[in-house]
C-alpha cells in the first residue's frame, strides 16, 4: 500500500491510508505496527520531535506491555536499559512493609522513563520503517467522519497554509488535551468521568532513589511516593489540595513533608536534590465510550483517562495501540474487520479493570489522611490484610501488575 499524492504543489491533497494525530507511545506504536505491515500513515504532531523526546511523564510499565514492544521490534532499548522490579514498600503507622510481587506472580515491572520509550518509537518509526511524520502542526481539524472519505486537515507550520489530507481511518490518539475526542458530536458517546478529589504534586528530583524500590508512604499528612526513574533521577509525589500552586511548595517544604510521610523503623534516609519538575495534577480519570466513531478511532489518553494513582495510562495507550495498529493493518491489508469491531470493547474491558484498581488504591493512599475517621479506618484494615493474607497479597499483585485482566490480542 502506498501513499499517494492526489494533487502536487501549493495546497496539495495529500492521500493516506491512516492519519495518526498525536505522537505518543499510542500514536508511535499504532504508527509503526502499520508501517511493519506495509501500510501508509501520516503521524501529525503538535510539538517539536526534541520537546517529545524529553518531556518526562510515565516509568512504569507493565510485563505484558513490554512482551507486547518486544513482539513488534519495539523493545530493545528498553530491554537492554530498564530497571526490572519486583517489590514495593508500604510504609504507614511509622513501619515499613515488603510486598513481593514477583515472587507472588513471577512478573515484574520495567522501568523506563517515558521520554526514552518515545525517543526509541520515533526513531523506529521515522529513521527506520520511513514513516511519515510533521511535528509542529496547528490547528487539526478531523473532516467527514462518517463517511468512508474522511480527511485531516493542519496549518503547516514552514507555509502557514491548510493542508488537507485524505484517508481511510483517523487514529485520535492525542491525548488527554487533543482535538479528535471534541470531534464527536454531542450524543454520540458518552463520557463517564471521576474525580478524586485530591492533587498530587508531581515532583521530579536530581539526586538518586532513596530506596531500592517503589514506596507509598500513607501518613495523616497526606500520601507521598517514591518512584525510580534512572540512576540520577527520582520522581517523588506528595499529596496536595487540589488546584494547589506549586509555589507553596518551596524545596524546603517538599524535603520536610517527604522525610515525614515516609519515615518508617528502619527506612534509609531520603537522598535529597535539586528539584527539576514541579505541578500540581488534580485527580481525575474519565472514559469515553465508545472508542469509535465512524471512521475515528481513539485510543490512550484521548480516549480514557487514568490519573497515575496506578501507574496504569501510559500502559493502556499501548495496549489500545497493539489493538490498533493490528485491526487496522488486517483490515488494509487482507480487508479483515473482525479486530476493528472488537476494538472498542477488547480495550474498554482493560480500562475498566484498571479504573477499578485505581480507585480501590485511591483509597488507600488517601483514607488515612481523609480527616474521617472511618475511612482511616478501613484503609488500615486494607493495609493490614495485605500483609496477613498471601492470597489478599497475591490479588493485588494481580493488579498491580496487570495480570488480572485476560489478555485477547496483545
Ligand atoms: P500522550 O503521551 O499525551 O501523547 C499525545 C500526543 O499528542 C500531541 N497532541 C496533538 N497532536 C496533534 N494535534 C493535536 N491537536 C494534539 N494535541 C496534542 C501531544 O503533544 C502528545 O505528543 O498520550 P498517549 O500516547 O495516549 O499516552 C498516554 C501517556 O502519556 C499517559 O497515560 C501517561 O504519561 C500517564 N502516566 C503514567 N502511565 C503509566 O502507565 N505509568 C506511569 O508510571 C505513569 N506515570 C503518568 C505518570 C502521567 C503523569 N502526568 C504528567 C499526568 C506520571 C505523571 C506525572
Amino acid at each position: 500500500m502506498t501513499a499517494a499524492s492526489l494533487r502536487a504543489g501549493p495546497g496539495a491533497v495529500q492521500r493516506f491510508p491512516v492519519v495518526v494525530v498525536g505522537a505518543g507511545p499510542a500514536g508511535l506504536t499504532v504508527g509503526n505496527v502499520l508501517r511493519a505491515a506495509g501500510v501508509d500513515c501520516l503521524v501529525l504532531e503538535t510539538e517539536s520531535r526534541a520537546l517529545i523526546e524529553r518531556r518526562p511523564r510515565a516509568g512504569v510499565v507493565e510485563e505484558w506491555a513490554v512482551r507486547g514492544l518486544e513482539r513488534r521490534g519495539l523493545a530493545r532499548n528498553l530491554l537492554e536499559r530498564a530497571q526490572v522490579h519486583g517489590e514495593c514498600e508500604f510504609r504507614f503507622a511509622g513501619e515499613r512493609y515488603r510486598l513481593r510481587y514477583a515472587e507472588l506472580t513471577g512478573r515484574h515491572h520495567y522501568v523506563y522513563p517515558q521520554q526514552f520509550l518515545v525517543t526509541d518509537l520515533v526513531r523506529e518509526y521515522a529513521d527506520v520503517r520511513g514513516g511519515a511524520i510533521r511535528f509542529g502542526v496547528r490547528d487539526v481539524r478531523l473532516h467527514d467522519l462518517e463517511s468512508d472519505r474522511p480527511s485531516v486537515s493542519y496549518v503547516c507550520p514552514d507555509s502557514g497554509e491548510r493542508r488537507f489530507v485524505a484517508c481511510d481511518f483517523v487514529a485520535g490518539c492525542d491525548g488527554a488535551r487533543g482535538v479528535t475526542r471534541t470531534a464527536l458530536p454531542p450524543g454520540r458517546a458518552r463520557v463517564a468521568r471521576h474525580d478524586h478529589g485530591v492533587g498530587w504534586l508531581a515532583l521530579l528530583a536530581e539526586a538518586p532513589p532513596s530506596c531500592d524500590c517503589v514506596v507509598f508512604g500513607m501518613h495523616p499528612s497526606g500520601f507521598a511516593g517514591h518512584m525510580q526513574r534512572s540512576p540520577e533521577v527520582t520522581r517523588y509525589y506528595l499529596q496536595c489540595p487540589p488546584g494547589d500552586d506549586p509555589e507553596n511548595w518551596p524545596h524546603d517544604r517538599v524535603w520536610t513533608e517527604l522525610r515525614e510521610r515516609l519515615a518508617a523503623t528502619g527506612a534509609p534516609p531520603l537522598t535529597e536534590g535539586r528539584l527539576i519538575e514541579k505541578r500540581v495534577l488534580d485527580m481525575h480519570d474519565h472514559v469515553v465510550q465508545p472508542l469509535v466513531f465512524g471512521r475515528l478511532l481513539l485510543a490512550g489518553d484521548a480516549a480514557h483517562l487514568t490519573a497515575p494513582i496506578a501507574a496504569k495510562g501510559m500502559n493502556l495507550a499501548l495496549h489500545d495501540a497493539f489493538l490498533l495498529g493490528d485491526a487496522l493493518a488486517a483490515r488494509l491489508t487482507e480487508d479483515d474487520e473482525r479486530g476493528l469491531s472488537a476494538y472498542s470493547a477488547a480495550c474498554l474491558d482493560r480500562v475498566w479493570d484498571y479504573q477499578e484498581f485505581s480507585q480501590w488504591l485511591s483509597e488507600l493512599y488517601h483514607g488515612t489522611a481523609s480527616g474521617d475517621p472511618y475511612r482511616a479506618g478501613l484503609t488500615l484494615a486494607r493495609l493490614r490484610r495485605l500483609f496477613a493474607s498471601r492470597v489478599a497479597a497475591t490479588a493485588f499483585a494481580e493488579q498491580y501488575l496487570g495480570a488480572a485482566t485476560t489478555d485477547r490480542l496483545t
